[in-house]
Order: C-alpha cells, then sequence, then structure tokens
C-alpha cells in the first residue's frame, strides 16, 4: 500500500485520477510526489492558495499524431506517436523519445512528470518534457527504423526548437535514431538548429560523455550515497539489470570505481557471470550486433543464461535498476535486502514499485531514486545545449568532470533536503522537494502560468 497522502494533498490526487482514467504509471509517478510535499506546503502556504500543485499535475500541451510509413515490403504501418510537453517554468521543454510496443499516453505522462523535478535537480534551465510512439524498432532494418524517424520527424519537427522543446533519446531511442531525426528537422526547417536535439553524434554536433552520462552518472550518484555511510564502491558485488545504454555505462563506471558487476539481462532473460560481465562482449552484442543477451554464453561459456530470470535474485552489495519502470516490486526488494544489498540507485526512471521503495526505506539501505540517480544524462543533454549555443566542443575529461559535479550536487542538496524536511536518509523526499520548489517559486513569479 502506497502512504497516505496529507489532507490537502488527497483531494488533488483525487482529482488527477478522475482526470486521467486509466494511466496508472502517471497515477504512480504523481502520487509518489505528493506523499513528500505535505512539510512543503506547511513553510510554503502560498503553493496551496495559488494552487501551483495542480497546475503542475497538468501538462501545458500535449500533443498526439499518427505516424504512418512503409516496411521493407511496401507494406504499410501506421503508429501512434506522443510528445507532452509539460513544464516551461525553468526552460525549454526537455526530455527523451522513446520508442517501445507499451508505450501510450500514461507512459509518456509519468516520464514527463518525473522529468520536471529532475531536470530541476540538475541546476540548469531546462523545463520537462518527455515523448515516444508505440513503434517496436526490435527486428527493423536500418531503412525501417530511417523511414519511421523521417515520418515522425515530418509531424514532430513543427513543435520544437531550441528555445522551445529539444528531445533526445530514451528505450529504443539512440545515436541511429537521433541521426535520422536531426536530418530530417534539418531538411523540413533548412537550419543547422544543434540545440534541437540532444545525443547528436561527435561529428555533428553531439556531446562527449553524453552516450556515457546516464549510467555514470547513477554510479557517481550512488559513490556519494556510500561516502555518506562511510564506505565506497570499491570492491562491492554489482548487479545491473538491462543491456541497454544506461546498463552497460554503468557496468564500465562500477568497474572503474573497483566493484564488480556479475549479471545484466535484457527482456528475455538475464546473465549471471561470477567472474566480472566483460563488458567488450555486452557492448558488441547490443550496440553492433543488436542481437539477445541470451549470446554472451556462446562467448563464455562458464556464464550462466536464465530464460525469463529474476535477476534480482542474485546477491549483491549494490543494485542498479536500469531497464524499465516497475521492474523490482516489493518482493524483488525483500529479497534484495536478505540478501544483504546495501544501496540502489535507479538508473531507469520509476524502476521501483510503492511497494518495493517502502521496503528498501524500512530496511534503511541507500535508496537513490530515479529522478537523482540517472539525472546525469539530462544534465549532461544540457551541455550539449551548452556547447551548441557557444558553437563549441570540450573534452571527454571537461564534460565528465562537469556531469561528476552536477551528481555531487543533486546528492548534496537531496541529501540536506531530506534533513531540513525531518527524513534524513530519505532521498526520495529530498529529490521530490529540492525539485518542487525550484519549479514552483518559477511559476509563481512568472504569474498565472
Ligand atoms: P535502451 O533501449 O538502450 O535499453 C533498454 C534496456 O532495458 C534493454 O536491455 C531492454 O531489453 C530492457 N527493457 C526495456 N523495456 C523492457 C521491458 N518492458 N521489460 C524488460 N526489459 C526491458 O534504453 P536506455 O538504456 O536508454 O533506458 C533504460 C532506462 O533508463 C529507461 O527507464 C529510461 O527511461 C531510463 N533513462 C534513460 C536515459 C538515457 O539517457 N538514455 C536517461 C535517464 C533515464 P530489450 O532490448 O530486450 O527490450
Ligand atoms: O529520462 C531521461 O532523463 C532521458 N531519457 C534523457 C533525456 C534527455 O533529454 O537527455
Amino acid at each position: 500500500m502506497p502512504a497516505r497522502l496529507d489532507e490537502k494533498l488527497e483531494p488533488i490526487f483525487q482529482d488527477v485520477l478522475h482526470r486521467n482514467p486509466g494511466e496508472s504509471e502517471f497515477h504512480q509517478a504523481v502520487h509518489e510526489v505528493l506523499e513528500t510535499l505535505g512539510p512543503v506546503l506547511v513553510k510554503y502556504p502560498e503553493f496551496v492558495e495559488k494552487k501551483v500543485i495542480q497546475r503542475i499535475c497538468e501538462p501545458e500541451r500535449q500533443i498526439i499524431f499518427r505516424v504512418p510509413w512503409q516496411d521493407d515490403k511496401g507494406e504499410i504501418h501506421i503508429n501512434r506517436a506522443f510528445r507532452v510537453e509539460f513544464n516551461s517554468a525553468l526552460g525549454p521543454y526537455k526530455g527523451g523519445m522513446r520508442f517501445h510496443p507499451s508505450v501510450y499516453l500514461g507512459i509518456i505522462k509519468f516520464l514527463g512528470f518525473e522529468q520536471i523535478f529532475k531536470n530541476a535537480l540538475t541546476g540548469l534551465p531546462i523545463g520537462g518534457g518527455k515523448g515516444g510512439s508505440d513503434f517496436d524498432p526490435k527486428g527493423k532494418s536500418d531503412d525501417e527504423i530511417m523511414r519511421f524517424c523521417q515520418s515522425l520527424m515530418t509531424e514532430l519537427y513543427r513543435h520544437l526548437g531550441e528555445y522551445t522543446d529539444v528531445p533526445a533519446g530514451d528505450i529504443g531511442v539512440g545515436g541511429r535514431e537521433i541521426g535520422y531525426l536531426f536530418g530530417q528537422y534539418k531538411r523540413i526547417t533548412n537550419r543547422y538548429e544543434s540545440g534541437v536535439l540532444t545525443g547528436k553524434g561527435l561529428d555533428w554536433g553531439g556531446s562527449r560523455a553524453r552516450t556515457e552520462a546516464t549510467g555514470y552518472g547513477t554510479v557517481f550518484f550512488t559513490q556519494e550515497m556510500l561516502k555518506a555511510r562511510g564506505d565506497s564502491l570499491d570492491g562491492k558485488t554489482v548487479v545491473v539489470s538491462g543491456s541497454g545504454n544506461v546498463a552497460i555505462y554503468a557496468i564500465e563506471k562500477a568497474h572503474q570505481l573497483g566493484a564488480k558487476v556479475i549479471a545484466c539481462s535484457d527482456s528475455s532473460g538475464i546473465i549471471v557471470d561470477e567472474k566480472g560481465i566483460d563488458l567488450a562482449v555486452v557492448k558488441r552484442l547490443k550496440e553492433v550486433e543488436r542481437r539477445r543477451i541470451s549470446a554472451y554464453t556462446d562467448v563464455h561459456k562458464h556464464a550462466k543464461y536464465v530464460e525469463d530470470g529474476n535477476i534480482w535474485s542474485v546477491p549483491c552489495d549494490v543494485a542498479l535498476p536500469c531497464a524499465t519502470q516497475n521492474e523490482l516490486n516489493g518482493s524483488d526488494a525483500k529479497t534484495l535486502v536478505e540478501n544483504g544489498c546495501i544501496a540502489v540507485a535507479e538508473g531507469a526512471n520509476m524502476p521501483t514499485t510503492p511497494e518495493g521503495v517502502q521496503i528498501f526505506q524500512e530496511a534503511s539501505l541507500a535508496y537513490g531514486p530515479g529522478k537523482a540517480a540517472n539525472a546525469g544524462g539530462v544534465a549532461t543533454s544540457a551541455l550539449e545545449m551548452q556547447q551548441n549555443a557557444s558553437r563549441d566542443s570540450w573534452t571527454f575529461a571537461y564534460t565528465e568532470k562537469r556531469l561528476e559535479d552536477i551528481m555531487i550536487e543533486i546528492h548534496k542538496s537531496s541529501f540536506e533536503t531530506a534533513e531540513e524536511f525531518g527524513s534524513p536518509g530519505n532521498y526520495v523526499l529530498g529529490a521530490n522537494i529540492t525539485g518542487f520548489i525550484k519549479v514552483a517559486r518559477a511559476m509563481d513569479a512568472m504569474g498565472l502560468i
């Protein structure tokens, strides 16, 4: 059972339920934020009076459109795409595009809602938005992906702009897709507007360290949580779910900081390699050949592949969920705690169910919610926008240092806010309140928007 809401917040939540029927992930994301805002309303009664929370829960703009495209055989397909422009109080709408068959409005709204507070936490001038499509990229040829991206951008371009809305990648959208999207935007607008998309290739306006940023940032955040407890990642055993962009670079940084990652996964199954995951093999399988993770055992016969296996049953010191929402439930959380896990940091967005979050908090392990722990990706997107605006290109070392400093600062502000509001060690409350206050103050200053 999720925690009860403050009496001023319950009617707001009921209204969100009523206005957004059937969007369970959005309800979950809103509830999780509202659960932590009670103490803020005591300190800032003007936010109640001016209905700031009700305004934040309603997206500024929601765009839904048809994406027709032809496959290699000439057959016609029709997908649905979304861009939810949630909040622009702090800057242009900013957030990724997700291509996955499970995408519907409720998923994009949960992601866009989370993005508002995450982006505020980075301290950089970016508002919150998210988009995507129910298109399934699995098994599609490069040409099919290109035609789909071109068709999608043929509608989306009119809503974008470096001062308006700046998409990037998410599940199913990486460098290849951003290339096709940028190419079509450039053709239609006749503008080389680098700052309209992030996650671009390094030869055409991309930022060094953006590919690595989300995974690296999650591990920097983990390191900070452990430091706050007088510990570190060195010598720790780590389990990382997923084997996509976030998972791969979380594994890389965990290894660099002296930990051993012994398991990763994809939606088909899990790999356990007690000798430590061979990241070169995972990168080749996933970034180049786009194959299933099961093929890892073709190279490393000693490793174990379990079809439909549960990665959270693998004993570890640190767990990094880096795949998708609600991938770690109450029973998984219990197993992790019983197996001695001391820290969980979310590379994915909302990977832990409310029951799971409650178990982690009761067990007092270091639990870093996605809004804080995975903010390094979007923060480095904002650094890409800075480089584009100044027509500059920074070194990897400089960009990575900026990312690390941002993650240290997000940890510090979440940690200190949790203490200030009477819940020491509660990063959920600390991150939500820090992000919320920034956005709420900006909205208040701008009048009734
Ligand atoms: P990718 O598409 O690169 O990888 C996703 C990984 O998660 C794959 O291994 C995929 O397996 C697995 N996965 C996806 N959906 C499911 C599912 N329904 N069930 C089981 N496994 C699944 O995406 P990213 O690595 O970019 O994103 C991972 C998570 O991180 C998402 O929650 C995303 O929102 C979040 N995130 C991403 C950021 C970024 O910069 N990319 C920034 C911040 C957060 P399979 O290939 O079998 O589908
Ligand atoms: O969830 C996220 O923060 C992302 N997918 C990255 C968004 C971005 O604009 O870089």
